[in-house]
């Protein structure tokens, strides 16, 4: 394998040249959020993408590092802004580095015996996501919410139980603000 570069654009989150670039729609991911009647309203009208992931590959290994760049669009499905899936890792003793660029958002952390924890995230913050913890991103800002991830070739993704009952924390917006809140669903 040679050295390579590619060019992150900071302003835009695009990777030149890319991989693959991930499109994720509203109806790729309905069922994660809580309110099914808003999900349905939006739907009937627009199909929404929620964010994009510009991704380079590199060997699935140890020694690698994937990396890869997402922009999450500004909305909201009711009260609860756009977001990602969210996974753990499929090696889930395998770390990942998210990188702020452009707006603000939340990391949302769990870990598989009911530990939480998150970080509130603006151009610049750099969070260590430790092994064993599942991450999300969620944009709660009015502009989009651009960050890195770094994280190993091996790493995979899990979105097993997640896709079925989520977080046990929902990032809602009340009076202007985020805010978290149980999940009634867990
Ligand atoms: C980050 C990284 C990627 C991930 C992407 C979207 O860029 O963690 O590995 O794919 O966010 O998150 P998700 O796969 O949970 O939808
Ligand atoms: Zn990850």
């Amino acid at each position: 394998m040679q050295p390579f570069a590619t060019m992150l654009d900071f302003q835009e989150g695009t990777i030149t040249p890319n991989d693959n670039v991930i499109i994720r729609r509203l109806s790729h991911m309905t069922p994660m959020f809580a309110d099914q009647d808003a999900a349905a309203r939006l739907l009937a009208e627009d199909d929404p993408v929620l964010y994009e992931v510009y991704e380079v590959h590199v060997p699935d290994n140890a020694g690698n590092l994937n990396h890869c760049c997402s922009i999450i669009y500004p909305g909201k499905v009711g009260d609860e802004y756009f977001m990602t899936k969210g996974h753990f890792h499929a090696v889930e003793g395998t770390a990942e580095i998210y990188l702020g660029l452009q707006g603000e958002g939340l990391l949302l952390m769990e870990t598989r015996d009911g530990e939480v924890a998150h970080i509130p995230f603006r151009p610049g913050v750099m969070a260590y996501i430790p092994p064993f913890w599942a991450h999300r991103m969620i944009n709660t800002g009015k502009d989009r919410f651009i960050f890195l991830g770094v994280y190993p070739g091996n790493a995979g993704h899990n979105y097993g139980a997640i896709e079925q009952t989520g977080f046990a924390k929902l990032v809602v917006e009340s009076d202007g603000a985020p805010v978290l809140i149980d999940n009634p669903k867990r």
